[in-house]
């Protein structure tokens, strides 16, 4: 069967974990079948019971005991060694026969997206790649906190070099009006005359020459909303007949 691999990605505490669980939810409720992978060798007190999991192969712990390393050295070591792990950790996941397979990743978004352990990664797991990128609100609802996730989001199509899609999590903590002003920014002018001058505006005519404005989709794993937007642009790009060259995100 054709797999698709669902990397969840985005800044430390965005809500990448609890998002896996609530789409795997949903994707349950809706009997589509998947498979949980968690590549985070740190992470605690996950919200759902991964079927793959590197921390049946090393946890940070693990590491910081066995090299003599502090937890900032064991972060590293561990992108690094999920690279050394991944062919076996293939071969977990192969063992499901299933279209979907969300992915994720370390908890800090540089150890996966700019560490060559994560190429290694993509090419290991398959062609069918994508990402789901998180923005996180708090950042994001200042106007250049969103043009700086907006280019950390850059950063990470650039390395991976798989089809990004932005969403912006735990939208229930925006009230209304907050929300409204950040999905408003996907319209050039709107944003522009947001930013202060200078040097956030010279970057923002980087994002908009390059089409990386794109407005994130809303979504809150508490309430659960927003996995059925996830998922039709999954099948967008996918299943959509669209040349998977030119679409970055
Ligand atoms: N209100 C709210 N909080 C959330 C949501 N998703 C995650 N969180 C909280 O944000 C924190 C970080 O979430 P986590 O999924 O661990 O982030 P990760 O580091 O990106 O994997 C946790 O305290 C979660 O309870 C959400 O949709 N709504
Ligand atoms: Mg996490």
């Amino acid at each position: 069967m054709r797999k698709v691999n669902i990397y969840f990605i985005g800044t430390a505490g965005s809500g990448k974990t609890h998002l896996v669980a609530a789409f795997s939810e949903w994707l349950d409720f809706h009997q589509i079948d998947h498979v949980t992978v968690n590549l985070d060798p740190g992470s605690e007190n996950m919200p759902y019971s991964p079927d793959v999991d590197v921390r049946e192969r090393f946890t940070l712990e693990d590491i910081m005991l066995n090299y003599g390393v502090g937890p900032n050295g064991a972060q590293i070591l561990g992108a690094d060694l999920l690279g050394a792990e991944i062919d076996e950790i293939k071969e977990e996941i192969d063992e499901y026969d299933v279209p979907y397979v969300l992915i994720d990743t370390p908890g800090q978004m540089e150890l996966f997206t700019l560490r060559r352990s994560s190429e290694i990664v993509i090419n290991v797991l398959g062609k069918d790649s994508m990402a789901v990128f998180l923005f996180d609100p708090v950042i994001s609802k200042q106007p250049d906190g969103f043009v700086s996730v907006t280019f950390l989001m850059a950063s990470s199509i650039f390395r991976l070099r798989i089809p990004h899609v932005p969403v912006l999590s735990k939208c229930d903590l925006l009230g209304e009006r907050e929300l409204e002003r950040i999905e408003r920014w996907s319209e050039p002018d709107f944003l522009y005359s947001e930013l202060g001058t200078g040097v956030e505006r010279d970057l923002f005519h980087v994002i908009r020459e390059a089409g990386l404005l794109q407005k994130p989709i809303p979504v809150s794993a508490k309430e659960g909303y927003g996995m059925e937007d996830i998922y039709d642009r999954i099948q967008e790009i996918f299943y959509g007949g669209e040349d998977m060259n030119r679409i970055l995100y």
